[in-house]
């Protein structure tokens, strides 16, 4: 088995989304294996963002990541689960995001783009170790 580290961000969680979303991974035929609603500071948002934070963008996306709680999971699923959740997720501004996709069906706003699924396996290894630790491999 193979996990990745998903995020249901702050608007999400605000506008009643969470089991919509949950919901869809489950529905491919992914297990969530640890969830938790936690509030972010900024110090953890900086290990998980590293890559984005000298872009112009980080501010606003941390003060949204950090202004009211995100949940937290980690979903287990066949080989490569991190590119499964990327496909449902959508693009990341939603604006291109396709029909059918999260992005693509409920937001319109390229920061509060409801949901984070790690990029390859590595990152999503990193990530896990960084919020849930006691799973980490
Ligand atoms: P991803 O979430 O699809 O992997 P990344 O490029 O890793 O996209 O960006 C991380 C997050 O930062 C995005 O999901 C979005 O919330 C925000 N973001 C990315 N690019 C921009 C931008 O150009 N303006 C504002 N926010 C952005
Ligand atoms: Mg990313």
């Amino acid at each position: 088995m193979n996990r990745t580290f998903v995020i249901c961000k702050p608007d999400a969680v605000e506008r009643g989304y969470v089991g919509r979303i949950l919901d869809r991974f489950e529905q491919k035929g992914l297990k969530i294996v640890a969830a938790e609603l936690r509030l972010l500071d900024e110090a953890t948002l900086a290990k998980h963002y590293a890559e984005h934070v000298e872009k112009p963008f980080y501010p606003d996306l941390v003060a949204f990541m950090s202004r009211s709680p995100a949940m937290l999971c980690v979903l287990e699923g066949p080989e490569d689960t991190y590119a499964v959740v990327r496909t449902l997720m959508g693009s990341t501004n939603p604006v291109d995001a396709p029909p059918g996709t999260i992005r693509g069906d409920y937001g319109t706003i390229l920061t509060e783009n409801l949901v984070h699924g790690s990029d390859s396996n590595e990152s999503a290894a990193r990530e896990i170790s960084i919020f849930f630790p006691e799973l980490a491999s």
